[in-house]
């Protein structure tokens, strides 16, 4: 099965995706497995922790609709840090309506998300042509892009949500087996899913990132009972990287509300990176 696969070799499998390969070579160059879920309240704060965390993660995780003061200069500088700091930029937009709403939510509006974020989060239950939609808006603004500089500014996918971390949650089932189809359908748009197991089948190239994922506290073992008290549920690094198969975690309060967000990122690095080096041993 390819969750025994170190992230070099499956960077290398045919059907791999160019994105995919990018991404899996980078976790392999950076040792890290690491995607920040940067919930900050202001632009400031958005680049200090880029800056601060850059090194230690492949993926920086935005909610710019929560940022109170967004704005085109916030996403230049931060893409700026991207590049100098190597990590990729995610989105977490969640799109769910009709092809032609998500088009203009995705290239358009006060956002204008693709032009900045290589990633961003898409539910199914919308139905499949959700998928197909921002695919054909990705290569739309990538042929504008060749015309008009030398090339694509930059690589762009999604990840599906198959399945989510919160106690309750409806993306079971039905919704989880579209999405993995989609995936399979769509392989060079869609880089991964958003899961809590591995949920590839033994062909599939997809990544599984994860949130949901917290450090119990300092002597603390039991993981079995975390939360945030409003729905979030959390599991180790360990849990999901060897036990499930996940591929990226995804971290916000775990790493931000540490005193040393530095050490404490590389904590969490470290914990990932040690559960994936077991799972391929
Ligand atoms: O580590 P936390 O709990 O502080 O933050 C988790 C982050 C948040 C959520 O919006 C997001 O992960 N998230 C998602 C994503 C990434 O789409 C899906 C999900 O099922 N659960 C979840 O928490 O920014």
């Amino acid at each position: 099965d390819r969750h025994r696969l170190s992230f070099h070799s499956r960077a290398n499998l045919p059907g791999t995706s160019p994105f995919q390969a990018q991404l899996c070579s980078l976790i392999e160059k950076k040792q890290s497995a690491l995607c920040l879920a940067a919930d900050v309240d202001t632009s400031a704060e958005l680049l200090q922790v880029a800056e601060e965390l850059g090194d230690v993660i492949v993926i920086l995780k935005t909610h710019a609709d929560a940022v109170e003061d967004w704005s085109k200069e916030t996403a230049d500088a931060l893409l700026e840090i991207s590049k100098r700091k190597d990590f990729l930029i995610f989105e977490d937009r969640k799109f769910a309506d009709i092809g032609s709403t998500v088009q203009k939510q995705y290239i358009a509006g006060p956002f204008k998300i693709a032009t900045w974020a290589h990633l961003t989060t898409v539910h199914i239950f919308p139905g499949p042509a959700i998928v197909r939609a921002l695919e054909e808006a990705a290569n739309k603004l990538r042929n504008a892009e060749m015309e008009t500089t030398n090339g694509p500014s930059m690589e762009r996918g999604i990840l599906l949500l198959a399945q989510m971390s919160s106690e309750g949650s409806l993306v079971t089932g039905e919704c989880t087996s579209s999405c993995i189809e989609a995936a399979r359908k769509h392989p060079d748009f869609v880089t991964g899913l958003i899961g809590q197991s591995n949920l590839r089948g033994p062909q599939d190239n997809f990544l599984i990132m994860t949130p949901g994922v917290q450090l119990p506290p300092d002597g603390q073992i039991d993981d079995s009972k975390m939360g945030d008290g409003l729905g979030q549920q959390y599991r180790t690094p360990r849990k999901v990287v060897l036990e499930e198969g996940c591929d990226i975690i995804i971290v916000g309060r775990g790493i931000l509300s540490a005193q040393d967000r530095v050490q404490q990122a590389e904590k969490y690095r470290l914990s990932a990176w040690t559960a994936y080096q077991e799972r391929i041993a």
